[in-house]
């Protein structure tokens, strides 16, 4: 495997998505780790426009967008596969993406994450409780469908585990360093769920820094 590279703020779920991707298929990468005032300058938008992270780049070929970048990664190493070859399955799959996208991180985790976790603990913020109680009804409606989807199977789609999978365990690892991520999935199958993703070895390989961590 030629050289594969990965740019983003070690702790950023959606980097961590794509790291986890990459031990789960056991190949070596380098980690360009940024920090957040790397974020719009000139050379970080020559890389990604948006200014947002993670970056991926394989061979000279650059690539945005943490499904985009996994899904390739799975396309050029199939093993093990991190996608069902069953079509319900598979839309299982993405319907969960979708929803972790449209739904999960900017009407939930995005909003009460900064407030509690990045805001305070990395940028020395104070939390403003106004965006945390207003985006409290749409984080409870995103618990209760993903708990919905997930039912009582080991993994999102089934008996394995998918992008969907390794997308919402990075999310709520670090949701759960708050006590609304905490309250939210408490109860839920989310929680052992999130258990079993956090055994992995590809979890633990990739922890957020400590002083993201509640307890710092
Ligand atoms: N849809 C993007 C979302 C990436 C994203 O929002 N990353 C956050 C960090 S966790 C970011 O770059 N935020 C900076 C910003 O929005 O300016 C993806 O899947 O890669």
């Amino acid at each position: 495997m030629s050289e594969i590279a990965v740019y983003g703020i070690p702790g950023s779920p959606f980097l961590r998505s794509v790291e986890i991707a990459l031990k789960e298929k056991d190949v070596p990468y380098q980690l360009h780790a940024m920090s957040p005032a790397d974020m719009k300058t000139p050379e970080h938008l020559e890389r990604h426009p948006f200014g947002r992270i993670p970056m991926f780049e394989h061979d000279g070929f650059c690539l945005y967008e943490t499904q985009a970048i996994i899904r390739y990664v799975d396309d050029i190493l199939p093993e093990p596969p991190l996608t069902p070859g069953d079509p319900k399955a598979r839309a299982r799959m993405n319907q969960v993406i979708g929803i972790i996208e449209s739904s999960l991180f900017p009407k939930a985790t995005a909003p009460i994450g900064f407030q509690r976790i990045i805001g305070p603990r990395l940028l020395g913020m104070p939390s403003d409780e106004s965006i945390i109680a207003e985006a409290m009804p749409s984080a409870r409606t995103c618990f209760a469908e993903l708990d919905r989807l997930l039912g009582d199977k080991p993994y999102l789609t089934g008996d394995e585990v998918t992008i969907a999978d390794i997308m919402l365990g990075a999310q709520l690892d670090l949701f759960s360093e708050c006590a609304e991520g905490r309250e939210l999935i408490s109860g839920t199958r989310l929680e052992p769920w999130l258990e079993r993703m956090r055994a992995r070895p590809s979890f633990e390989a990739t922890q957020p820094p400590a002083m993201l961590r509640e307890a710092a």
